[in-house]
């Protein structure tokens, strides 16, 4: 080896402080700060901004373990540089014939132990959290077709209607020519279910997903913490234009949602008989 241990500290200590650097950078200029809520942006490498308790929580977790993990394999890291300066052929010419350390044995038995007990009582409390629908404020059924959804209001004059994708609408891909509107800070109760075949109803900043199934309903929640337009796509491969079915929901204020729902009383009256859904087949 021609590189002295000295240069190759250096030579690793730089590489390091170039990294700390870039990661930085990247932190600063990469987050949630420049991106639009509710839909996805270019070069997007993190989570999509939190609208809801839950995906507040999905945020911390995984925040949470990104620094247990870079924490653990910093650390082995560490051991294994140790070992391949300090106990090569030439540096240590005579081994240890060492076979056993029983406080060590201890610590790497029970230290890992500890770390999973540490991850498993935030991760089961986000489990629980999504699983448990608090008390709703509204329900809305979600009902996945080949290739759109169909939204239904039972608590709001039990109209329903269908939400295809819109070619002439941004953001490209995901804006729809009838959208979904609930109202802020309010419990909303989900259910799901398929016309046809298996879809799943996803929306990344409410931290949603769950599978719309024929023959059952599924059900999941969530509050929307701000208003606005929210994305989501269909996320079980349906067929063919299942890249092509969004989930558009615009969240609102109360009087606003009360307004929609006047609105939306009188132009979805005919319970669906005036969109393509009807016309295309026996679906409804
Ligand atoms: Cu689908």
């Amino acid at each position: 080896m021609s590189m002295s241990m000295g240069r190759l500290g250096r030579h690793l200590l730089g590489l390091a402080a170039v990294a700390a650097v870039a990661a930085g950078m990247m932190l600063a200029t990469g987050g949630t700060a420049f991106a639009e809520l509710g839909q996805p942006e270019p070069w997007e490498w993190h989570l999509q901004g939190s609208a809801s308790p839950v995906m507040d929580n999905i945020v911390w977790f995984h925040n949470f373990l990104s620094v247990l993990i870079t924490v653990i394999t910093l650390f082995v890291l560490a051991l294994l540089v140790v070992v391949v300066v300090k106990f090569n052929a030439r540096a240590n010419p005579v081994p240890s014939r060492t076979t056993h350390n029983t406080l060590i044995e201890v610590a790497w038995t029970l230290v890992p132990v500890l770390i999973l007990v540490g991850i498993a009582v935030p991760s089961f409390r986000l489990l629980f959290l999504e699983l448990d629908v608090p008390k709703a404020d509204l329900t809305i059924k979600a009902t996945g077709k080949q290739w759109y959804w169909s939204y239904a209001y039972p608590d709001n004059g039990k109209f329903e209607f269908d939400s295809l994708m819109a070619q002439d609408k941004q953001p490209r891909l995901l804006g729809v020519d009838n959208e979904m509107v609930v109202p802020v800070n309010k419990v909303i109760r989900v259910q799901t279910t398929g016309a046809d075949v298996i879809h799943a109803f996803a929306l990344p900043a409410f931290g949603v997903k769950i599978d719309a199934i024929p023959g059952r309903l599924n059900e999941t929640w969530f509050k929307a913490t701000k208003t606005g337009m929210f994305y989501g796509q269909c996320s079980e491969l349906c067929g063919k234009d299942h890249a092509f079915m969004p989930i558009a929901i615009r969240v609102v204020s109360d009087q606003e949602f009360a307004s929609w729902v006047e609105t939306a009383k009188k132009k979805y009256a005919s319970g669906g008989t005036n969109t393509y859904a009807s016309t295309a087949g026996p679906t409804q």
